[in-house]
């Protein structure tokens, strides 16, 4: 006997708006949940000062016919800077050792970064088609650095769990700053 949640679903994504329909959760992130993220504290602090802006949202789909089942997420970054620091994901490595995700690039452009708890760095460069593959125990973070929003496709087994912790206490090992115009990769202070 089937259950409701056991029937094929599919839904629509419209390109060109970087939305897709229907969906089932959405949830905004904002610079006050994100501040301990950014390195530039005093432009934080002008920022929210007078508003919180939207860095970016989640549009989720779980599909839950068992607690292994996939979850796809649609991750929109809004273009912009925090001092001279690109917006980016708060990222994130997952709870459970055993577990990948797939990321596609369907608008914009930027970088995803992929760290080890080692502290083994990558920035893979993204535009619109990057379909990347991020391997277990890969923190990942997305960050934009183009003039228009950067939206990414993602799915994932619900049982990764997501772990904040490491990247809330260390950051990644490199910062994305604009210098002269231009994407530029400097060492966090905060990593060692
Ligand atoms: C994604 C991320 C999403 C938002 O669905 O959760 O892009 O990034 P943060 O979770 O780092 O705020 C994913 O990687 N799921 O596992
Ligand atoms: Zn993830």
């Amino acid at each position: 006997m089937l259950n409701e949640n056991d029937y094929p679903i599919s839904v629509q994504f419209d390109f060109a708006a970087g939305t897709f329909d229907p969906v089932q959760i959405r949830d905004d992130r904002r610079l006050s949940d994100l501040h301990m993220m950014y390195h530039d504290k005093d432009a934080i602090n002008c920022i929210l000062a007078n508003e919180d802006p939207l860095i970016y949202e989640l549009w989720y789909h779980p599909f839950e016919t068992s607690k292994s089942d996939m979850a796809l997420g649609v991750t929109r970054l809004l273009p912009g800077k925090i001092g001279d620091e690109y917006h980016m994901t708060k990222g994130h490595i997952h709870e459970q050792d055993d577990q990948p995700e797939i990321y596609f690039c369907v608008k914009g452009q930027g970088y995803l970064l992929l760290q080890t708890i080692d502290g083994e760095f990558r920035a893979e460069p993204w535009q619109a088609g990057t379909i990347s593959h991020i391997p277990p125990m890969w923190a990942h973070r997305v960050v934009n650095t183009g003039d228009e929003m950067l939206v990414f496709v993602a799915s994932y087994h619900l049982s990764a769990g997501h772990d904040y912790r490491p990247i809330i206490d260390k950051g990644f090992r490199k910062l994305v700053v604009e210098r002269d115009g231009k994407p530029n990769f400097v060492e966090s202070p905060r990593w060692q």
